[in-house]
């Protein structure tokens, strides 16, 4: 069994539980928020047999579609090492990132059972 974390942006996570339950996997949102932009998003969960996670990948994919940059302001320069901090009269370092799409990461999950 795999234990699938995808962590989508918010507004997406209702159309990708729908899409998975509409496929017959079952879906748990969390609230969460993403340590870098500190910005709402949405960890969705869901337990499946090994070989269906390509297909959960698929299903996820379809949904929320390709990843975009984007510009933002940050405190500081993160790809910089040892985090050189931003001038203290601006308002951040602007960088350009990548964001949308969904971050996808499956573990192994020892047990499932429903009782
Ligand atoms: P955040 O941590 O708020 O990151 C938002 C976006 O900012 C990331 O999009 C990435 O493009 C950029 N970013 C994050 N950390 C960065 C850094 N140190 N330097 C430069 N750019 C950085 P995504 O990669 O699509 O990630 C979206 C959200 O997924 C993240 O929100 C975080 O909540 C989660 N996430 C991503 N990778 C993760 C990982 N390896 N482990 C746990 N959570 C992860």
């Amino acid at each position: 069994m795999k234990l699938i974390y995808a962590i989508v942006e918010r507004d997406n996570a209702e159309r990708v539980t729908d899409a998975l339950n509409s496929k017959g996997y079952q879906a748990t949102m969390i609230s969460s928020t993403g340590g870098f932009l500190k910005k709402g998003n949405s960890t969705l969960m869901t337990c499946t047999e090994d070989e269906k996670l390509p297909e959960v990948v698929k299903i996820i994919k379809a949904v929320c579609g390709e990843r975009i940059s984007v510009d933002v302001d940050v405190p500081y320069n993160a790809m910089s090492h040892g985090m050189q901090p931003a001038p203290v009269w601006g308002g951040g370092i602007r960088q350009t990132i990548q964001v949308g799409g969904a971050v996808i990461i499956a573990v192994e999950a020892c047990f499932y059972e429903k009782i």
